[in-house]
């Protein structure tokens, strides 16, 4: 009997009444990438870099072609990931800075909880870029970090506290800031914390990669930052070897888990620029530091995976490999990633990418995998990765406390790749919190722009001014390239008000 049999038997579904958890459950393993379009892998279509691993995970999987990521930037949508809760509905749930505190409260429940609550061991390996510490204080960095990942149910945590552009430099193991010598303590804030301070703007000379806008503070690694820290010497990682970290805590990680039901989330912060990768890959590729990023992300991927297979677990996993966001070629750093690209397209045919609500910024690569148990193939079927609690929930017959993961949507039978199933049949896709929003239902995209203008120059977006609302046909247009909104005026109304009905709600 296959682990789904298993499980279905114990009454997929119903897991507000659940029983006893089935006496085997399925492990998880979700991967999440940075800023990798939906054209960036070969099994996608991306021509610029082999992607090896995570095209052999399709050929083992289900490769879907209309799944979303919640939101056109990073911290909504591994918000919503976590909580099964659409970001808009929280304010200050944009992009966090340096010191932002933790901005999902203790307590609530999660994929994380809701799963160990199960009997899951759960984990979290990588990029966090969700605030760390009480409001509003924010984190201590030379003492307790808390609350953070461990107090909404995750057992272990190895984390990239921000983003690789931001301070500190620094990995956060549980609740302390990793080899942090205490006599050399870390201080992080956003002013310049003496004129003598070596910054970006003081010291260009000293910069491996120019930046022009916003990474002007602390240098380090000869790369500016967003922000500004001193001290912890000791703690300070090298980009250059973050994607081995990542490999090797998850094999670690795994090989101690083994024998558990475990929950892990692997969030790999390629190819988050400033793209440093091992010296192993740079100048692998001919699109310069944004392909050796993938090449890299795709390395971790293949590391991931073989440590399943040498623990023979496979059969007995489920992973899902996916993105938090669209594309975006220049990030403030100048690597020539737009003029390396070639022929290769981040975002396939899509419009748009990070930062905005068009297809390239949510639509996002999604492969689910687990031999025996999911179908080898492609499918049409609408999921998000809001939906990936409810559906694990669903799975393995976890309770879900009442009124929590309340926008995440069953799709496990989409994701199981169950003919019958439906997917979602709309969804909401927001930008950062700035007012921009996509309302999906069914072929139909309803986009509305409150301001008026939305950020990614690049990427098939060369319009400055974005009308308030706009409609397209995905199915005969998905590059949203004509605004049939005069020709459907009773649709778009109905789906406006629907749009600003969710919303509210
Ligand atoms: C933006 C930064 C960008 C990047 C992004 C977060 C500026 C002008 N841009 O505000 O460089 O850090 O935040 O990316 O500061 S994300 O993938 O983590 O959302
Ligand atoms: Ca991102």
């Amino acid at each position: 009997m296959g682990i789904y049999s298993l499980v279905s038997c114990i009454g997929v579904g119903t897991s507000a009444h659940a029983q006893k958890p089935p006496a085997k459950l399925p492990n998880i393993v979700v991967i999440m990438a940075d800023d990798l379009g939906y054209g960036d892998v070969g099994c996608y279509g991306g021509t610029g870099v082999a992607t090896p691993a995570i095209d052999d995970l399709a050929e083992r999987g289900l490769r879907f072609t209309q799944a979303y990521c919640s939101a056109g930037t990073c911290t909504p949508t591994r918000f919503s990931l976590l909580t099964g809760v659409y970001a808009f509905r929280v304010p200050g749930s944009g992009i966090a800075p340096p010191n932002s505190p933790a901005l999902i409260p203790a307590g609530t429940p999660t994929i994380a909880s809701v799963l160990k609550q199960a009997g899951y061991h759960t984990g979290i390996i990588g990029k966090w870029h969700l605030g760390l510490g009480a409001k509003p204080a924010g984190p201590d960095w030379n003492g307790k970090l808390s609350p953070g990942p461990l107090e909404i149910g995750f057992d272990d945590a190895l984390i990239l506290p921000t983003t690789n552009d931001r301070v500190p430099p620094v990995l956060v193991r549980n609740h302390h800031v990793e080899n942090l010598d205490p006599n050399d303590p870390l201080w992080v804030g956003s002013q310049r914390p003496t004129p003598e301070h070596h910054d970006a703007r003081s010291h260009p000379e000293s910069l491996r990669m120019t930046t022009v806008s916003s990474h002007l503070g602390t240098i380090h690694n000869g790369l500016g930052r967003i922000g500004y820290f001193t001290g912890g010497k000791t703690a300070l990682f090298r980009d250059e070897d973050l994607a081995d970290r990542w490999a090797s805590e998850s094999n670690r990680w795994l090989h101690e888990h083994a024998n558990d039901p475990f929950f892990l989330l692997v969030t790999p912060h390629s190819l988050h620029a400033p793209r440093i990768v091992n010296e192993r890959f740079q100048g692998t590729t001919k699109l310069g530091p944004r392909g050796d990023a993938i090449a890299e992300l795709d390395w971790t991927v293949g590391k991931v995976v073989q440590t399943l297979d040498d623990l023979n677990l496979i059969e007995q996993t489920l992973i899902v490999f996916c993105s938090d966001n669209g594309p975006v070629l220049i990030d403030d750093y100048q690597d020539r990633a737009d003029e390396l690209l070639g022929d290769h397209d981040p975002n396939g045919v899509f419009r748009g990418g990070k930062y905005n609500v068009y297809e390239g910024a949510t639509r996002t690569p999604f492969i689910v995998s687990m031999p025996g148990t999911i179908p080898v193939g492609e499918s049409g079927k609408m999921v998000c990765t809001i939906d990936l609690a409810a559906s694990f929930a669903a799975w393995v017959g976890a309770k879900i406390p009442d009124g929590a993961l309340r926008d995440s949507i069953d799709v496990m039978p989409s994701l199981l790749g169950k003919t019958e199933a439906t997917g979602r049949t709309e969804l909401v896709q927001q930008d950062n919190g700035w007012g921009s929003f996509g309302y999906r239902k069914g072929q139909w995209k309803l986009v509305r722009c409150d301001s008026g203008a939305m950020l990614n120059s690049e990427l098939k977006m060369k319009k400055k001014q974005i009308p308030k609302y706009a409609l397209y046909h995905l199915e005969s247009d998905p590059g949203e390239t004509e605004n049939v909104q005069a020709d459907n005026q009773e649709r778009a109304n109905q789906m406006k008000k629907e749009l600003q009905q969710i919303i509210d709600a």
